[in-house]
This record gives C-alpha cells, sequence and structure tokens, in this order.
C-alpha cells in the first residue's frame, strides 16, 4: 500500500470521530443500529491497535545534509553570470588595471538573464559580483574600483541591485561570487585586505535582502595591479583568508547562506570545470584539510564514503569555452548534446550543475546562447516526460516491518519523500519492479532518500529481456540521483540488486524513460573541436550485434565472446561501449593481447592516441615471442579471406597511433616491425604506404623510396588495392588520375585521399594538401584512418 493512502486511513478515523461523539450524548437505545455502531467500534479499535502508530523513519546515518542542503540539491540546475570588464576587454582574467570607464553594457537588462534561466529550468543564478580584477558590480563604499565610476548610468547603476531585484520577480534564488583574489586591490596579500574582503561580504549580505549562496573561488595566478605596485603577489592558501571566521561572521549575518569552496563548508567544487563528477561520488567527505586554492581534485571528484562533512557535489562549467563573453566564441557555444552530455554527467552522477552563461556587452546573453538552452531543456523535458515504471506492481526481497511506509511502491509513485527501506540490519536487497508488457527505454533513474544519509555503495540493474535476465546498468553510489544512458533496450521486468550499503538500503524514487530522439551520444571531440557523433546503423549490423551479444551473455568470460561483442559493437559505431567491453575483458583476461589490441584499435577511433599507444605496447610484449595468429574479419572482403594477423595489426595500429601524434620516429620504428611481420601482400602494401609517408616527413626521401621497391604491379592484393595504387603513384608506376576510383567506399577514397594530400604536403605543395584534407573533412566518415589523419594533420597544420 502506497503511503497516500495509509494516511488516508487515518483521516478517515478522523472524520468519524464526531459522529461518534454525537451518538454518545443522546439518549441511548440498543437498536440494531446501535448495536452495529458499538460493534464496528470496537472493531475499529482493535484495528487500530492493531496498526499501531505509523513507524520512525528510518535510522538516519551518522553524517546527513541538512534542511537547507537537501532543498539545494533538489534544485539541480543553476545559472552562473560571468560579467565584469572583462566582458569589454575580451579577457579571461582582468589584470586589475581596467579603468571603469570601459564598463558601459548599452542595452542592460538582468530581466532577461532571469527569464531566460528560468525558462531553461534553473532555480537560482550566482552572480560575480566581483572576479579576479577587483572591479565591483554594485557602488560598494569600500572602493573605487567599481559601476560607481563608469559610465554605466552615469554611475548610478547597480548591476547586483537590478540583478537581484529581477531574480526575485522570476522567483529564482540569488547567489553571489565575490573573489577572494583580487589583482586591483593595494592591500592584497596583507591583513588589511581581509578586512575590506570581510568588509564587502557585509555590504552584499546586508543590502540585498536573502542570499542564498557565497562562492569562493580558490584561484590565485600570483601577478597583478596591486594599486600600482604591478608586482607578483603569492599567499599561503591554508592561513592568509582565515576562512573559518569569515565563514561565522557570513553565518551570523544570514544563518541560511550556503557557503560554496573546495572545502565547503556546505557545497563542495566537483574538482573540474567541466562540470563532470565522478561515477563515483559521495556527498560525504572531510574537509578537514582540505585546502581552499589547493585541494586534490581527484578527492572532490569522488567524494568520501568514509567522510565526516557533508558537502554537495557541484559541478560548474560553461556553455562557451570561456567563463567571460567572448565575440570570436559565439561560434562556439556548447551544442545541445554536449549540454545534455554534461547534465548527465553531473545531476545524474549526485550533482548539481552550475552552468555559466555570460552576458555579452550589451548586457544580454546571447541569442546563440539562448537558443542552446531552450532545445537542452526542451530535448530533457522530452526524455523525462513519461517515467514507463511509473505505479508498476514493485516487490522486494524485505521491506522495513512490512509497513507500507516502506512499501516497495513508493519507489515508482514520483514522490520524493516517499520511500521503500529494507528491514534493519539488512545491507543487501532486491527490489523487482514488473512493467507489465515489455517496455522500451534507454535512461534509468535512481535516487536515495538523502535526508538520511548516503548509503548504497554497489548495485546493479538487470532486466528481463526476450525472457532472459541481462544486465543493464552497474553502479557504484546512488545519491540523490543517479542516472544511466543505457543501449536502447526492451525489457518487462526490471531487477534494483543493491549489494552494498552502508546502513539499511532505501530507494525514494525509480524511473524508465525513453530519450528524445533528438538525443544522441557524442562519441569522441575531433581535434578540431567537433563532437563526433555515429550514424544510425545498418540493419545487419544490427542483428550480427545482436547475435555476438547473446553469445557474450552466455558466456561473459570467454575471450572470443568478449572481442566479438566489442567488435559488433564498435561497428555499430559506439566505440565508447566497446571500450567499456574491452576493459571488462582486460579485468578478466589482462594478459590476453588480443583485447589490448581491439581497445587500442577504438581508442584511435575516439582519438585517444596516447591510451591506444599504451594499449598496442602492451600488447607488443605480450606477443613476444609467440607465434603469429591470423585474425578473422568482422567485414570480410570480397573473397572471405583474412589478410591480417594479430602480430601485424599490432603493428600496424601502433605505427598508426604513433604516426598520429607526430611521433614519427616511434612511428617509422613500428612500422619497420610491421613489414617484417607481414605475410602477404596485402599487409605488406598497408604498412609500406604509411611507412613511405612516415619517411617523406621526416625528408628521408632516399630511404622511402628504398621502402617502395617490394611493390610490384603484379602482386595479391584482395582488401588494400587503394595502399597498393597509392604505392605504384608514389613509386612514378601510376598517374595520379588513376587513382581516384569511383567504387571505393568512402573510407577507402578517405585513405586514397589523405595519401594524395600527404603526398602534396611532404612535396611542398602545402594549399594543394590543405584542400585535398579539408575535402576529407568534409564528409562523413570521421572514424577512417584516412579521416583522422587528416584531421590530425589539419588541426596541426592548418588552424
Ligand atoms: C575559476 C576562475 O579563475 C575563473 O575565472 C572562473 O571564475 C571559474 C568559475 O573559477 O577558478
Amino acid at each position: 500500500m502506497k503511503q497516500s493512502q495509509y494516511k488516508k486511513k487515518f483521516l478517515w478515523y478522523k472524520i468519524l470521530e464526531p459522529e461518534i461523539d454525537e451518538g454518545w450524548k443522546g439518549e441511548f437505545t440498543m437498536t440494531k443500529n446501535n448495536l452495529i455502531l458499538c460493534v464496528s467500534i470496537v472493531l475499529f479499535g482493535l484495528l487500530l491497535i492493531s496498526c499501531g502508530k505509523e513507524p520512525n523513519d528510518i535510522e538516519p546515518n551518522p553524517v546527513i545534509p541538512t534542511h537547507d542542503q537537501v532543498a539545494y540539491q533538489k534544485m539541480e540546475f543553476i545559472g552562473f553570470i560571468h560579467f565584469t570588464v572583462n566582458t569589454f576587454t575580451d579577457k579571461e582574467w582582468g589584470y586589475g588595471d581596467e579603468s571603469p570607464e570601459i564598463f558601459n553594457p548599452t542595452d542592460f537588462d538582468a530581466d532577461q538573464w532571469a527569464r531566460v534561466a528560468k525558462d531553461a529550468g534553473m532555480k537560482q543564478l550566482i552572480l560575480t559580483a566581483k572576479h579576479h580584477d577587483g572591479f565591483c558590480l554594485w557602488p560598494s563604499k569600500y572602493t573605487e574600483h567599481s559601476v560607481k565610476n563608469s559610465p554605466w548610468k552615469d554611475g548610478k547603476g547597480d548591476i547586483v541591485r537590478e540583478f537581484v531585484d529581477a531574480c526575485r520577480r522570476h522567483g529564482l534564488k540569488v547567489g553571489m561570487y565575490l573573489s577572494p583574489w583580487d589583482r586591483n586591490h593595494a592591500d592584497y596579500g596583507t591583513r588589511a585586505y581581509i578586512e575590506y574582503y570581510r568588509n564587502q561580504l557585509k555590504e552584499l549580505l546586508t543590502d540585498y535582502g536573502e542570499i542564498s549562496e557565497l562562492w569562493f573561488d580558490g584561484a590565485n595566478g600570483g601577478t597583478g595591479y596591486y594599486g600600482g605596485a604591478k608586482e607578483e603577489r603569492h599567499i599561503d592558501r591554508t592561513t592568509y583568508y582565515r576562512w573559518s571566521e569569515t565563514w561565522s561572521m557570513i553565518k551570523e549575518l544570514q544563518p541560511n547562506v550556503l557557503l560554496f569552496s573546495d572545502a565547503g563548508p556546505d557545497i563542495r567544487w566537483i574538482g573540474n570545470e567541466k562540470g563532470f563528477a565522478g561515477k563515483t561520488n559521495w556527498s560525504t567527505i572531510n574537509n578537514e584539510n582540505i585546502v581552499v586554492g589547493g585541494a586534490d581534485t581527484r578527492y572532490l571528484n569522488s567524494g568520501d564514503p568514509d567522510g565526516k562533512n557533508w558537502l554537495i557535489p557541484l559541478c560548474n562549467t560553461s556553455i562557451r569555452h570561456g567563463w567571460f563573453y567572448h565575440e570570436k566564441e559565439d561560434n562556439r557555444v556548447k551544442t545541445t548534446q554536449q549540454l545534455l552530455d554534461v547534465y548527465y554527467k553531473s545531476v545524474g552522477r549526485n550533482g548539481v550543475l552550475l552552468l555559466n552563461i555570460p552576458p555579452d556587452r550589451r548586457g544580454l546573453f546571447h541569442e546563440n546562447d539562448i537558443q542552446a538552452l531552450q532545445e537542452f531543456r526542451s530535448v530533457l523535458d522530452e526524455t523525462f516526460a513519461t517515467n514507463l515504471a511509473l505505479g508498476k506492481k514493485v516487490d522486494a526481497s524485505c521491506s522495513k516491518k512490512q509497513h507500507p511506509k516502506f512499501s516497495p511502491s513508493n519507489i515508482v509513485d514520483e514522490n520524493l519523500d516517499s520511500y521503500w527501506a529494507a528491514e534493519e540490519n539488512i545491507r543487501v536487497a532486491t527490489l523487482e519492479i514488473d512493467l507489465g508488457k515489455p517496455k522500451h527505454f534507454d535512461r534509468i533513474m535512481i535516487q536515495e532518500p538523502i535526508r538520511f544519509g548516503q548509503r548504497i555503495s554497489e548495485f546493479d540493474v538487470k532486466g528481463l529481456v526476450s525472457g532472459e535476465w541481462i544486465r543493464l546498468a552497474k553502479g557504484t553510489t546512488i545519491g540523490y540521483k543517479r542516472i544511466f544512458r543505457i543501449p536502447p533496450v526492451q525489457a518487462e521486468k526490471i531487477e534494483l540488486l543493491i549489494s552494498q550499503s552502508n546502513n539499511t538500503p532505501a530507494i525514494s524514487n525509480f524511473g524508465l524513460y525513453k530519450s528524445s530522439p533528438r538525443e544522441k551520444v557524442a562519441q569522441a571531440v575531433s581535434m578540431l573541436g567537433d563532437d563526433l557523433y555515429s550514424a544510425n546503423p545498418p540493419e545487419a549490423s544490427l542483428e550480427k550485434y545482436s547475435e555476438a551479444k547473446t553469445n557474450f551473455e552466455q558466456e561473459p568470460d570467454n575471450p572470443e565472446a568478449i572481442i566479438w561483442y566489442g567488435r559488433r559493437t564498435a561497428y555499430l559505431g559506439k566505440y565508447r561501449e566497446a571500450i567499456e567491453i574491452y576493459t571488462d575483458g582486460i579485468r578478466k583476461h589482462p594478459e590476453d593481447a588480443r583485447i589490448y589490441r581491439h581497445r587500442g584499435h577504438r581508442y584511435i577511433s575516439v582519438r585517444e592516441f596516447d591510451k591506444a599507444i599504451e594499449d598496442f605496447e602492451k600488447a607488443a610484449t605480450l606477443i613476444e615471442g609467440t607465434a603469429d595468429e591470423i585474425e578473422q574479419d568482422g567485414m570480410p572482403n570480397a573473397q572471405n579471406i583474412p589478410v591480417s594477423s594479430l602480430h601485424t595489426n599490432i603493428w600496424y595500429h601502433l605505427g598508426l597511433a604513433y604516426y598520429l601524434e607526430n611521433d614519427l620516429e616511434n612511428a617509422l620504428r613500428i612500422y619497420r616491425k610491421g613489414i617484417n611481420a607481414s605475410q602477404n601482400d596485402d599487409m605488406l602494401v598497408a604498412t609500406t604506404h604509411w611507412l613511405y609517408m612516415t619517411l617523406r616527413l621526416l625528408g628521408r626521401d632516399d630511404e622511402a623510396k628504398e621502402a617502395l621497391i617490394p611493390i610490384q604491379a603484379e602482386m595479391n592484393v584482395i582488401e588494400n588495392t587503394v595502399y597498393h595504387k597509392l604505392c605504384l603513384f608514389y613509386k612514378g608506376e601510376l598517374p595520379l588520375e588513376n587513382l581516384t576510383d569511383p567504387e571505393f567506399s568512402s573510407v577507402m577514397n578517405d585513405a586514397m585521399a589523405y595519401g594524395i594530400g600527404n603526398w602534396y604536403f611532404a612535396n611542398g605543395e602545402k594549399e594543394k594538401a590543405k584542400e585535398v584534407f579539408q575535402k576529407i573533412l568534409d564528409g562523413k566518415s570521421w572514424a577512417s584512418f584516412g579521416y583522422i589523419a587528416a584531421e590530425s594533420d589539419f588541426a596541426r597544420n592548418f588552424q
């Protein structure tokens, strides 16, 4: 029974009460009706006794959030506004000598900020009342370095006031960023500055109504104007600011304000400016030894299961590359997909997302930023519109006291206050949701009732798919909210298996969703800064993938099954997932060179060349002294004859990874090994082609020529005809016109085009090379080696 129904029952009793009293007041005769009434009263009394009063909540953990912290976490999404003289100087960090004269927004409108933020779903805005340059957006009486000496509104304006008023009009909470580092102030570095800083805090906390958050940044870059001294001033981060005194002073002025810094005391930095929380993310942490501006960012990123302090993990990032507005970034606003990615890695990992939108020189959010925000919001709303688990039947391995207050069905009522809890002293439990019939979904959302602390540290989600239970997700922490993006699946039952927790496990909500068709997952970011998405795979690849997946599920420890599952996943364009499959495989078979070789290949696809090199070097050590073996082809050639082997593939891809990193000496060393290991003409022409180009780029033209000697027009090349032709062209045995063959697939064309472009480049014809590379980049096959090489060269030479 749901908690709400349970409550209704007690209400009913209360309604009955006065009527019963009325009955006793009147003259009593034992009529049939009265008898029924008496019996009912007795029975009802017995029922009440048997029910007892509502049981207490579960025992809270030793470390729990305050009421205000829970409310803060529930906001989920808030906004940051970086606005100051930097907006007008095109800088990220002002030196501190900027004249207030330059601060003059032409069309300032704080209502526009608040309106856009509100529509995007933000619940609070934080403004840089003062950034590192020291310029104050309010007319502070403690400095002349402020709006009061700017031409804006003839020095009579107050950005902070207008900001606060606009937020209140739109129902947004207000936060302030007051940079501790002040590159303008003459006293920075002395005790007098701390006095100044505290006075400014007092102004902000007394003159502008309720402030919900104060943001204490940890940056100190040393140099600055410092009242004209123009020198470098470093402070001792552990002692200089005397934070605990400042924080106590603040809490006296406004007890409910929440304080952010690396060390809290209420909200902590997540440790990076991408806005990504760790997959394991505890809200608990030990802040005693955290130094503001000098923290271990990995510790901040994951929190600490043994932490004695509850600090809300705050994930801050900017919608643009910089924190302040720069016109040159107008077309580099984060895309909807990038914003969604940030959302899933922040809110979806027990964090609060703080997204910065920098106003431009008009004093307005730029149109491109607004558009990105609006689309982001609408996609998110679409994805989470329908919870497929809502109201479904839920069973649990056990529920505390078998009482409705802890009923498993509370997890599918979308009510954050109700929750399911296991029996006391139980740490391992299972919840099963019956969806009634198979449902399509690709997002899983889980929430813990964090007011009792964060408890769960290991869990699995399984789905009953075509009669078989398969794992859909696996995680460590949950916290306030955990969201998984999984490959689309159709399941009719779901199991949440909690295998580790530090106290009685409890869940407040569970949701399943089908993402908006406008959501995509970027597989990689190109070297030119673009998100790379995979196209929809053909039906045939999906079928083969399903087969490989089934095989893997039947034999999850079989290395062949792992490799094929990874390969088939990669053929769908899901390189990230493939990498995870191999990573899991490496955990099971750390000495199997093949799995490193395949993972390395996919690291190349997603532009993580360092990791690729590491994998191939490891594979190379593992194959030392072993006999080579033929590798089956995932996409067989016309004659269905596999042409590559494990050893040659390791050399070939390792050489390529070095080549892409422009580490040509190492590429050369490896390609020579590849040539030695080649046992057929296909591998020989392919490796020779890359070897030749490497030598040309190194300016070793004679050796390059020599490398081509074994390549003849008559060879038994089955698959790598492109490389064969290119080598003949390099040799001067085939004219350029004969190279472009319309029958080649685009992947092959990229390889061909890259060879030609690079040949131009090595010959000093840079413009022609650039043109060819650009053509490749205009195409869509971003995972082909020709494309990746063109991208790498283009980024290095022409950007
Ligand atoms: C950093 C600062 O240095 C940046 O300018 C920005 O304010 C960011 C939010 O914090 O530490």
